[in-house]
């Protein structure tokens, strides 16, 4: 590392001397194509304009952005103008065009010359990309002097069309405010989706009008035992906390802004134990229940033999689909014990109506789960959406258009891609977020487990051993942020960043193009903006490297 170092910081040293700085446009993630060439620079300045055609009110937007995110790390504050049809190469601008010829929906192709930046894309989503490069190859902090940007070209776009990152505010809720800095993060990363995992067994946060006992009881645990009574750091409090769905509504708002889609989970038939701590009549047994102090997997699940159950379930996502335009809704299907349902009549009932059998494989209650999963898949599919389930669904018969996300390593999702599913790849092997980065396990915060340093998550290369038809069935890669051992907002960013750089090249870069020495030196920007952002990064991860 203090070899990698050496070169940039004698780079600084020298164009400080002259207050002019040299930018790289190899961030992260890294771009497909950078092609430099002999002319001059284009000089970043306070008097560069940024410029959007007339009645495109979206680039605009970006224009915003773009303008912002300069004025952060320059202090210039470039200003906005629109462009008529017959301007065309006006001096001293950053212009945002569209481009028709641009292939990818999300690719752009910045071109400097001397004279102005242009960035294009095929959609304003490309545009954005393309700013999100600009802003990253610009130093974080420099104040006062001139920002060389080398002429040439970049063209880029994404290898996966699917990149996320996942939410859990169910273990520990965390405010709206919060999470629209993690939406500002995943912009700075080139991700479109976040999964919001809204409901577990230790909290509901989704306001549903039909079901108030839902946020009145659900959102609220009296007490946390959470399996380290004991360490000192977690006393048994009361935790709580849910969002208006006006809130949410805003807050998709607020993503769309950021071309990152929401995609919200409602974890079904298990996690449920705050639904049924609200509503017990919900369960096999009647209760009654708690909002759950602990983590884990729970025998109590919903009754699916009782047809109350079901219809509760519809009227939730009628409620979810109005708030959230997604066309993913993810309705869980995980770590869902099937012990209740064996002793239920309701359930047994139901089992033998609908003719579900057993197979050398299956018992009748995965039938049974598998029943809930389609049945809720129907529902969702007659109003136009499309369900994500966690890979146990393909346990039994799985829902016929479901989306699998593989979370129990990749296995998953390369059976689910045989059979002609859709996959998003979250293996629990590089993209657990919530495992240690260290594996001196005593100097880091409390986590669930596990050891998932940046460079095992560099690594992953989802369709290494998928045939070509199989690996266009893979969407893309998200991590996941479980948050049982995850209580501030300090800690969420400690243990996302700079993970989250090496999960974006992961999901942007082509894979030949991956190298995680180059990484290290790359993220060296980055990491000054998440400092200057005030970001509580892992900063010690690097210095342990070298
Ligand atoms: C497994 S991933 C779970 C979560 C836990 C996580 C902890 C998945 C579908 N289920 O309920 O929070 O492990 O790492």
């Amino acid at each position: 590392i203090m070899k990698n170092l050496l070169i940039p910081i004698i780079a600084c040293i020298l164009t400080a001397c002259s207050n002019e700085q040299q930018v790289s446009y190899s961030v992260i993630p890294l771009p497909q194509e950078i092609s430099l060439n002999q002319n001059q620079p284009f000089r970043l300045n306070d008097k560069v304009v940024v410029v959007y055609p007339e009645n495109n009110s979206l680039l605009e937007r970006n224009a915003r952005f773009l303008s912002e995110y300069v004025s952060h790390s320059t202090g210039y504050t470039l200003k906005l103008k629109t462009l008529s049809h017959q301007e065309k190469d006006i001096e001293n601008t950053i212009i945002l065009a569209l481009n028709p010829e641009i292939d990818n929906k999300e690719g752009y192709i910045i071109s400097v010359t001397p004279k102005n930046i242009r960035i294009e894309g095929q959609t304003e989503n490309g545009v954005f990309y393309g700013i999100q490069t600009l802003r990253k190859s610009i130093p974080a902090i420099t104040r006062e002097g001139v920002i060389l940007m080398p002429a040439g070209t970049v063209k880029d776009e994404p290898h996966f069309g699917y990149r996320a990152m996942h939410f859990d505010v169910a273990r520990h809720f965390f405010p709206i405010e919060f999470v629209k800095k993690y939406i500002d993060l995943l912009a700075l990363h080139n991700m479109n989706t976040l999964h919001w995992h809204l409901t577990d067994d230790q909290g509901w946060r989704i306001e549903i009008k039909k079901y108030p006992k839902l946020t009145e009881v659900g959102s609220m645990r009296n007490r946390t035992v959470a399996g380290y009574a004991g360490s000192g750091k977690y006393d048994q409090t009361s935790h709580g906390g849910y969002y208006t769905q006006e809130q949410l509504k805003d807050i998709v708002e607020y993503a769309k802004e950021r071309y990152i889609n929401i995609i919200p989970e409602v974890d079904l038939p298990g996690h449920m134990l705050a639904a049924l701590a609200a509503y017990p009549e919900l369960g096999c047994t009647g209760g009654p229940y708690e909002v759950c102090p602990d983590w884990g997997v729970f025998e109590d699940v919903l009754c699916v033999g009782n047809e109350q159950t079901m219809l509760f379930l519809e009227d939730v996502m009628t409620e979810l689909i109005n708030i959230f335009p997604s066309q993913y809704i993810h309705i869980g299907g995980d770590e869902t014990p099937r012990t209740r349902w064996e002793k239920c009549p309701k359930c047994q009932a139901r089992i033998k109506a609908e003719g579900l059998k057993a197979d050398k494989e299956h018992s009748a209650e995965d039938r049974l789960q598998s029943y809930c999963m389609k049945r809720i898949e129907n529902f969702l599919n007659a109003k136009g959406r499309q369900i994500i389930g966690w890979d146990e669904i393909l346990e039994g018969d799985i829902a016929q258009n479901a989306t699998v996300m593989s979370w129990r390593g990749s296995a998953g999702g390369i059976k689910a891609a045989q059979m002609g599913h859709n996959v998003i790849m979250a293996p629990n092997t590089h993209c657990y977020f919530d495992f240690y980065q260290t594996d001196d396990t005593k100097e880091e915060p409390l986590s669930i487990g596990g050891y998932l340093p940046v460079e095992k998550v560099y690594s992953l290369n989802p369709t290494e051993s998928l045939t070509e038809e199989q690996a266009e069935h893979i969407l893309g890669v998200q991590a996941n942020l479980w948050t049982e051992y995850i209580l501030t907002t300090d800690q969420v960013e400690y243990m996302i960043l700079p993970r989250m750089a090496a999960l974006s090249e992961v999901q942007w870069t082509q894979p030949e193009k991956k190298d995680y020495r180059s990484f290290t030196t790359r993220v060296i920007n980055l990491l000054a903006m998440y400092q200057r952002d005030g970001l509580n990064y892992a900063k010690h991860l690097f210095d342990i490297k070298a």
